[in-house]
């Protein structure tokens, strides 16, 4: 999993989303932010970081993470989910936090833990679980495609599309 390209990496030699998590065990869950990004031609690199298990991976990362050419992390953790808060307290990159849905509570530890940062050091929180990283990858998008005509397209393009496959109505037999 760790440093795995989306299929339009060829393009783009250095990926400028980095999609982090605490564990293997939240990959299920911020796969939808691969997924979305892989839908909009975006590259990223995907690296499991625990800032429990891992701290000294984490700090390394962190620190050089607009060094190595990210422009927006995401960083996805369960529980108390440190990862997203010490991510964005070593980088001036926008961190997007996804709360990944615990077994103990359901998401709502991680969603506090991520959500109430004391005002200084922000992260973007989304909701919990597959929703949230699905539109953790959106929202990386919708950065880049501030600075990418390429981006922006593809993001007008795929917004347009689900528009339209809203029916007026529900099936009713
Ligand atoms: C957090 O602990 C991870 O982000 C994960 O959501 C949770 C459980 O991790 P595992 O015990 O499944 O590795 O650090």
């Amino acid at each position: 999993m760790t440093n795995r390209n989306s299929a339009h990496a060829n393009t783009s030699p250095s990926p400028k989303v980095a999609i982090i998590m605490g564990s293997t065990s939240d990959w299920p869950t911020m796969s939808h932010a691969a997924d979305a990004l892989d839908t909009l031609g975006v590259a990223y690199d995907v690296k499991v970081i625990s800032a429990h298990r891992t701290p000294d991976r984490l700090y390394d990362f962190a620190k050089g993470a607009a060094k190595a050419g990210y422009h927006v992390i995401i960083a996805g953790a369960g529980g108390a989910a440190h990862l997203p808060g010490m991510a964005a307290a070593m980088t001036a990159l926008p961190v997007l936090g996804v709360p990944v849905e615990s077994k103990a509570l359901s998401g709502m530890d991680s969603l506090l833990s991520i959500a109430q940062m004391p005002g200084g050091i922000p992260v973007g929180t989304l909701a919990i679980g597959k929703a949230g990283a699905k539109n953790a990858g959106l929202m990386a998008a919708a950065i880049l495609a501030l600075s990418d005509d390429a981006v922006a397209t593809a993001l007008a393009a795929w917004r347009a599309a689900q528009t339209d496959s809203v029916a007026d109505a529900p099936d009713i037999d």
